[in-house]
């Protein structure tokens, strides 16, 4: 199968050629693209070079998928006419996630409602992604009538100049900033802009990205969105509210047995998820269950991805294996 990788030399989009690579995904050939001005220079993929290429080549190559993550413009402009010409769009931006007529796809979640007549599917963002993966399980059990979250979010999630700037700050460098402020030793309670209620745009796409992922209105979440002085994963703090009771051994177990959940929950012996172990794992991690005590039939629980992994490429290529493996491409 051809496979397009529109982004294919950021952060994201060499995460997408490394886990396309790492799954097997039935490449027979590959189309990079970029910026106009990486047109021209190689990217590697299982040990063959291939030249980038711009968007408008990349629709005349035809490919039958084409995976986007190249900011919400090029999204925007550049996904409908891969779309035209029969090219299926997996696109990690936000411009098409709240859009009705396009699905906003988590596999191990909603899968189910894709049609070969998709042809722009949305990832969801990364932040909401782990959230919602470590919750199904859960609502489906319980009915979550409100959710509380605090993230503690990678700089990966900015991209390369957010890496180079904490990099840069470590070594004591001057270099060009991604943030209007240090990153390291310090804390930003800022992702994204700022919205006329006062949320961020990340705070805002978790309250609903999940209602529209999980397909139920009444799931009210609240959020607060930071971003810390570190790589590998995001992590996120949880306090769930839930229409039934429920005991903690049995919301231990339904985590357990999840698709694409780690329970990692021994306090005896500190085992708890970090950023560090979750680094290059495709799986979500999630501990510190405890019971609310000040609330009823609440939960709190601590929940860590690799934002670039399943927070992002390995999401896209999940959606692309469903897609093949349905028939749908
Ligand atoms: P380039 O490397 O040529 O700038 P990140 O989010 O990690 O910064 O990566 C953004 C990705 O999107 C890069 O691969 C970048 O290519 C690509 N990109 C940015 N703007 C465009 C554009 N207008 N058309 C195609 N690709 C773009
Ligand atoms: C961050 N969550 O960590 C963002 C990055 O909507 O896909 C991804 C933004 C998005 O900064």
């Amino acid at each position: 199968m051809k496979v397009a990788v529109v982004g294919a030399t950021g952060l994201v989009g060499t995460k997408m050629l490394q886990v396309l690579a790492e799954r097997n995904f039935p490449v027979t050939e590959l189309v990079p693209v970029a910026s106009e001005r990486s047109v021209g220079k190689e990217v590697e993929f299982k040990g063959k070079k291939y030249k980038i290429v711009g968007l408008k080549d990349a629709i005349a190559a035809k490919p039958a998928v084409a995976l986007f993550s190249a900011g919400g413009s090029t999204s925007l402009e550049w996904a409908p006419q891969f779309a035209e010409a029969g090219i299926t769009v997996i696109d990690n931006s936000s411009a098409w996630r709240m859009d009705p007529s396009k699905p906003l796809i988590v596999p191990e979640i909603n899968a189910d409602i894709l049609t070969a007549g998709d042809k722009i599917i949305a990832n969801p963002n990364c932040s909401t992604i782990q959230m919602v993966v470590a919750l199904n399980p859960l609502h489906k059990k319980y009915g979550i009538k409100r959710v509380v979250v605090s993230t503690y979010q990678s700089v990966t999630g900015t991209g390369v100049k957010a890496v180079n700037q904490l990099m840069n700050e470590r070594q004591g460098v001057s270099g060009e900033m991604a943030y209007k402020y240090p990153i390291d030793l310090n804390v930003i309670p800022q992702i994204d802009v700022f919205l006329e209620n006062g949320y961020t745009k990340e705070e805002m796409k978790m309250v609903k990205e999940t209602m529209k992922i999980m397909r139920d209105e009444s799931i009210r979440v609240t959020a607060t969105t930071v971003r810390i002085p570190v790589m590998g994963g995001h992590s996120e703090s949880a306090n769930v509210e839930f229409e039934k009771d429920y005991t903690l051994d049995d919301v231990r177990s339904l985590l357990s047995s999840a698709p694409g959940v780690v329970l990692v929950d021994d306090i005896a012996n500190a085992q708890y998820p970090m950023p560090k172990d979750a680094h290059e794992r495709d799986e979500v991690f999630v501990g510190r269950l405890r019971r609310d005590e000040s609330q009823a039939n609440t939960l709190n629980m601590w929940i860590v991805s690799d934002n670039l992994r399943k927070g992002a490429a390995t999401n896209a290529v999940q959606i692309a294996e469903y897609l093949t493996g349905k028939g749908l491409l």
